[in-house]
């Protein structure tokens, strides 16, 4: 089984240095680390990667060719990733026997909630490769100063993980820097539980360019809370403490901790074939002595 973990989140979000830590992070704690990078608007990557979307397609020759913008180019990109599968699924066999794959996505945010090329690279990874992934999504922790922007960052998390559906920690990246930002108006577990959105009305209502979306935004805060689904876990990649409680959560939500299990397989088969070898009622002689004689001084 191969594990590993697709990082997304909006450009800028921390991906890029996410995945060049966390491959270092996992490489010291003994795992061989795979970075492939999908993400063909990445100039100057600061990791070693495996496999490179840019020997498939460029987005600079995309966006000359068909006319388009760097969204649209993105967005041209991951289709023809999605037709090409196969390329990929061949430059990804070497490394899974023995990896751990780490996938540098792109950060146009509607290639995760609307369009289905991204999810359906995804899914027919898992299914050829046979893939255990947990989806990493970065959103910068600034956004938890501004309540409309938290909001929307809410949204976008929700989406994204009704859109992929797969295992999917939501996780506020850059939480060093929060401080440089100044108050929040609440403290940060209100932020990372995602507890009674109504509490932010008041501070949405402060605002004038968010007070004419004053219902708008009531009812989307109302479609968070009834899913109920997002939360955030968070993160300063140059701490060491910080990612390893993040690796923790992975490792348990693609079930990565259960991974030695598969080699107990093989001492359990024996159990399984040998003739049955354990007996309920069964006592050590000792313990038969031992009642045996109680009994006989009781009996005296
Ligand atoms: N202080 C701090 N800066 C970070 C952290 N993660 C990323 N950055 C910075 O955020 C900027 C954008 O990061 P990048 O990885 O390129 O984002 P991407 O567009 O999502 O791939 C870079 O200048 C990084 O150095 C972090 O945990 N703490
Ligand atoms: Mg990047």
């Amino acid at each position: 089984m191969v594990f590993g973990q697709v990082v997304i989140g909006p450009p800028g979000s921390g991906k890029t240095t996410y995945c060049n830590g966390m491959s270092q992070f996992l490489s010291l704690l003994g795992r061989k680390v795979a970075v492939v990078n999908l993400d063909p608007a990445n100039d100057a990557l600061p990791y070693e990667c495996a496999v490179n979307i840019e020997d498939l397609v460029k987005l600079s020759d995309v966006m000359d060719e068909h006319s388009l913008g760097p969204n649209g180019g993105l967005v041209y990109c991951m289709d023809y990733l999605e037709k090409n599968i196969d390329w990929l699924e061949e430059k990804l066999k070497p490394l899974i026997e023995d990896h751990y794959l780490l996938f540098d996505f792109p950060g146009q945010v509607e290639l995760f909630f609307l369009h289905s090329n991204a999810r359906s690279v995804i899914e027919k990874l898992i299914k050829r490769l046979n893939l255990r992934l947990t989806v990493v999504h970065l959103i910068d922790a600034h956004l938890c100063c501004d309540p409309g922007k938290y909001v929307s960052a809410l949204l976008l998390s929700l989406s994204a993980m009704l859109h992929i559906e797969l295992p999917h920690i939501n996780v506020l990246s850059k939480i060093d820097l929060i401080e440089n930002y100044g108050d929040l108006a609440f403290n940060l577990e209100y932020y990372t539980d995602v507890q009674d959105l109504k509490r932010l009305q008041y501070h949405l209502e402060q605002d004038p360019r968010s007070a004419k979306y004053r219902k708008l935004t009531e009812e989307l805060c109302e479609v968070i809370d009834e899913f109920s689904l997002v939360n955030f876990s968070t993160l300063d990649i140059q701490d060491k403490e910080s990612v390893g409680n993040l690796v923790k959560l992975i490792d348990k939500s693609n079930g990565y901790i259960f991974s030695s299990i598969d080699s107990s397989v093989v001492e359990f088969s024996k159990i399984a074939a040998a003739p049955l070898g354990w007996d309920y009622f069964r006592y050590p002689l000792l313990v038969f002595i031992i009642i045996f004689s109680k009994q006989a001084i009781y009996l005296q």
